[in-house]
């Protein structure tokens, strides 16, 4: 792999896909290739096909999904297991198919058991029960992690999956409903601040336990294992910390001077108690998250605050 590679990030418009893309023209990767839901809808297999006929990527880095909060996944359940499996079944098998040299597959913290030890490893994989607010998610992802593993050991194909502890950062989903937590968060509190300190409604006790990794750091990650070969087929990817909802809440009510009252409106869900990534598989090749929490909460408020104007 050179700085030419033709390298194609599925979903480069996302969050996750937009960070991934930036790190890697910074590198110096001048041959990214990315196409709009618009202009590619990869859960029509034959359009998927031609685009790999046509362009012939050597290099695939699969960010597309559809990815939400709590509240999203127990709400839509079909789309959460339906359109993650159409996307990743027809990306999978064209870079299968038109021998792609190295794929890079993103799932996600939730793969694991509900009642997981902590801090939870790889090999933890399937060893209990989901959490039942986003198994449908969930079983995607384990499908899609599979289908790299079998064509790894099938094939011998270079293909990894990455597994982000919860993610957070610029262009990410700041809508009440569907976002994940941190957004939400932001948004609530800041909002509150304009509305005269109002009091900030959160869902559920605030004691479950989340690790939240800034979005850039998950690209570094993606560049590592571009560079670096590993051979194993999943790797965490996290920051080996986590913190209490009602922590995080005090932090993002600091950072965005809110001096009103928290409600806990305990009628929403909790969802996993707790999920920390073991993150010393990919820290023993030389890879770890750097950015702190704060200063990752501090920046994406400053980018929350351009983008509502
Ligand atoms: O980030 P989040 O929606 O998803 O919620 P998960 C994390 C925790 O924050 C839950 C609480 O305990 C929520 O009840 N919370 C408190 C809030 N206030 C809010 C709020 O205003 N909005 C939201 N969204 N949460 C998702 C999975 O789980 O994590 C996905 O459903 C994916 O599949 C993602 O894996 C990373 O961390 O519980």
């Amino acid at each position: 792999m050179n700085k030419e590679t033709k390298i194609y990030i599925a979903g480069h418009k996302g969050m996750a896909g937009s960070a991934i893309w930036r790190k890697l023209s910074r590198a110096g990767y001048t041959n990214l290739l990315g196409r709009t839901s618009g202009e590619l809808d990869l859960r029509d297999r034959l359009s998927v096909n031609r685009f790999f006929e046509e362009e012939s990527p050597e290099v695939v880095i699969l960010a597309a999904a559809k990815v939400g909060g709590i509240w999203a996944n127990n709400e839509f359940p079909y789309e959460f297991l339906m359109h993650n499996l159409q996307i990743q079944n027809n990306v999978i098998e064209a870079a299968h198919n038109y021998g792609i040299k190295k794929f890079i597959f993103l799932g996600s913290s939730c793969i694991y058991p509900k009642h997981s030890p902590q801090p939870i490893k790889e090999e933890y994989l399937l060893s209990g029960e989901l959490e039942p607010t986003n198994q449908w998610y969930s079983l995607a992802k384990i499908a899609g992690i599979k289908a790299c593993e079998a064509l790894r050991r099938q094939y011998e194909k270079d293909f990894v999956c990455l597994m982000p502890t919860n993610l957070y950062g610029p262009g990410d989903n700041f809508d009440l409903k569907t976002s994940h937590v941190l957004p939400a968060l932001i948004r609530k509190f800041h909002e509150a601040k304009n509305r005269d300190h109002a009091p900030v409604k959160l869902w559920g006790t605030g004691s479950p336990m989340r690790e939240f990794m800034h979005v850039d750091d998950l690209a570094s990650a993606v560049l590592f294992s571009l560079q670096h070969k590993l051979e194993e087929t999943i790797y965490n990817v996290g920051t080996g910390k986590d913190l209490r909802i009602d922590e995080l809440a005090g932090i993002i009510q600091k950072l965005t001077g809110h001096h009103g009252e928290i409600f806990w409106d305990q009628s929403k869900p909790d969802g996993t108690p707790r999920k920390l990534l073991d993150v010393e598989k990919l820290k023993n090749k030389g890879w770890q998250a750097e950015i702190a929490l704060e200063e990752g909460i501090i920046q994406t408020y400053e980018w929350y605050r351009i983008a509502v104007g």
